[in-house]
């Protein structure tokens, strides 16, 4: 789903994940690029411009760029976003077991009307709802019979007529579900290849004669910007409840899945994932745009840090190291904060002021991290606060308390004062440049 988009977009977040720091300019250049995937995966052009201005000023303010890791806070800004775009606001199509839910089908023809109607009296059928079906497309020979077959491979009612007049298989349907008990009364209805004056007539009469509960435009998502286009049409016209989007199983580019929400207002509701009835599957914004960026484990470790992460905590941290205040309280804090996330390799990039690049030479070894922790919890209050009373007796004190050698002892120290170097360098601005001249 959606190939081309996720790749493009995954290459522009390795990219600036590979940047340690990132400058106005790399932002600048990745938010060219990701408004270029999203313009070739037909999103509106519209609502790719307040898309972008939207990542963009995200980007550039505080949250990014005094950060944590800022390139895999782009990718957390730009998932957030995406959310937002396709947000269902919590919309449900609700059935019930004990009372009457009719529902309408539009779209135009080919968009998978009849299939999704199929596909939703299984779905809701498994959910102890009694679904009944309405052949309400008289213009198509066939399709009255597609529908019928459908219904016989399923075991679902289907009502049809002779007449070839909608308003008197609607009727007709309407009595049959009161008979039958029916819980939820899907109304399959005729499209045609184009928007066209007639059928917009006839099916809003229909809107009148039955006063669905809900009205489902379903869009094909292989046509992009024209099911974007088609549906805002239909919207002015029918004001439908929300979207079913089909095809998703195809090769769209993501063009109609991005947009359609943003144009009608209107949720997505389901997507069809294939022929079979049952191909169908309940929409999330959140799901759908992890299944975009292809990045639920990160998502999922940003998550874990976060949970982890006392945002407060961070702040402080982040005040500290700019300061130079950053002591080896801290510094032992940090490291308890990180073994309860877990696996270290994935985690270690989520440290404040810590980047991949600086850490990638650097073994990370957790026993070599208990070997740390240790020494640390040998040294007292004060010692910790301010290391440089560090002397000879002290060290060896230390040492001897846990179990280590002087010379680790001196080495952690060591290593700690130039991490302190380098965070001090790595928080001012005036050095960033440097530190990118360096490869850092
Ligand atoms: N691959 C795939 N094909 C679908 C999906 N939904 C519908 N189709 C196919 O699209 C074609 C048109 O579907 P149909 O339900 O007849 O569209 P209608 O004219 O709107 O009623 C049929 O060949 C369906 O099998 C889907 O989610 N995935
Ligand atoms: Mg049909």
């Amino acid at each position: 789903m959606f190939n081309d988009l996720s790749e493009k977009l995954q290459g522009v977040f390795k990219k600036l994940k590979r940047q340690g720091m990132l400058s106005e300019q790399n932002i600048k250049d990745s938010m060219r690029e990701i408004r270029m995937a999203l313009l070739e995966a037909d999103v509106n052009y519209k609502i790719v411009k307040n898309f972008i201005k939207a990542v963009e000023e995200r980007c550039l303010g505080q949250e990014v760029m005094i950060s944590l890791t800022p390139g895999q806070q782009v990718v957390k800004i730009v998932n957030e976003q995406l959310v937002s775009l396709m947000d269902t606001g919590g919309f449900n199509m609700d059935v019930f077991d004990n009372k009457l839910t009719t529902v309408m089908l539009v779209g135009l023809q080919g968009s998978g009307k009849t299939t999704a109607c199929a596909k939703l009296a299984n779905y809701y059928r498994k959910k102890k709802i009694r679904p009944m079906m309405v052949a309400c497309d008289i213009y198509r020979p066939a399709a009255v019979h597609q529908l019928q077959v459908l219904g016989k491979q399923i075991n679902i009612p289907v009502i049809y007529d002779d007449s070839n007049e909608v308003t008197k298989i609607a009727a007709k349907a309407l009595k049959e579900a009161q008979r039958d008990m029916t819980n939820l009364l899907l109304f399959d209805t005729a499209g045609r290849l184009h928007i066209d004056e007639n059928m917009m007539q006839e099916i809003y009469d229909l809107k009148k004669q039955i006063k669905p509960d809900y009205i489902l435009f379903v869009a094909d998502s292989m046509t992009g910007q024209d099911a974007v286009t088609v549906a805002k049409q239909f919207n002015e016209k029918m004001d439908f409840s929300g979207v079913i989007l089909t095809k998703l199983d195809g090769d769209a580019r993501g063009g109609a899945a991005l947009s359609i929400k943003a144009v009608t207002g209107k949720p997505v509701v389901f997507v069809g994932m294939g022929e079979k009835v049952s191909d169908l599957e309940l929409f999330h914004a959140d799901r759908m745009a992890s299944r975009i960026l292809g990045m639920g484990d990160v998502l999922s470790l940003i998550e874990k840090a976060e949970e982890t992460f006392d945002e407060k905590e961070a702040e402080k941290l982040a005040a500290k190291m700019k300061k130079n205040q950053f002591d080896l309280n801290d510094f032992l804090s940090q490291l308890q904060q990180i073994k309860k996330m877990g696996p270290l390799d994935s985690i270690i990039k989520m440290i404040p002021g810590m980047n991949t690049k600086m850490l990638k030479d650097t073994k990370i070894d957790e026993k070599q991290l208990a070997h740390i922790e240790a020494i640390i919890k040998s040294m007292t209050n004060r010692e910790r606060a301010k290391p440089q009373v560090l002397n000879g007796s002290r060290r060896k004190r230390i040492a001897l308390g846990a179990g280590r050698t002087v010379q680790e002892v001196n080495k952690l120290l060591r290593n700690f004062e130039d991490m302190k170097k380098m965070m001090k360098k790595m928080t001012n601005p005036k050095f960033a440049k440097q530190f990118k001249g360096l490869g850092m």
